[in-house]
């Protein structure tokens, strides 16, 4: 056989024909819509608790929801954002208010 010299890495052509792929996993963005009747301290709690956010940073992403209508409250893999939307959705009905969580590949 005679070598390639357009090729010095003899494994040019395998790297063409077997593409090397590292694909990172789907994220998904995780939003909180505004609504009329959800008192915004519980909105607060809400983010305190199962975002992980401080009371400012709780406080400004609810005003712009508040504002804006929804925001994305986080990206997370899709089972951590499904659990995130569940305990939402849960801690809402139990305590009767309207507000809806929802998520959306990014
Ligand atoms: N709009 C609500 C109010 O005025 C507050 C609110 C903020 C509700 C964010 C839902 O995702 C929400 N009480």
């Amino acid at each position: 056989m005679m070598a390639n010299k357009d090729e010095p890495d003899g494994d040019a052509d395998l790297a063409l024909a077997t593409k090397p792929k590292t694909k990172r996993p789907p994220m998904y963005k995780v939003m909180l819509l505004n609504d009329d009747f959800t008192p915004m301290e519980f909105v607060v709690m809400v983010l305190e608790r199962f975002f992980g956010m401080n009371h400012a940073q709780a406080f400004e992403i609810m005003l712009t929801v508040h504002k804006k209508g929804l925001a994305v409250v986080g990206v997370f893999s899709h089972e951590v954002a499904e659990t995130k939307v569940t305990q939402v959705m849960q801690a809402a009905r139990e305590h009767q208010h309207p507000l809806q969580c929802t998520m959306e590949r990014e």
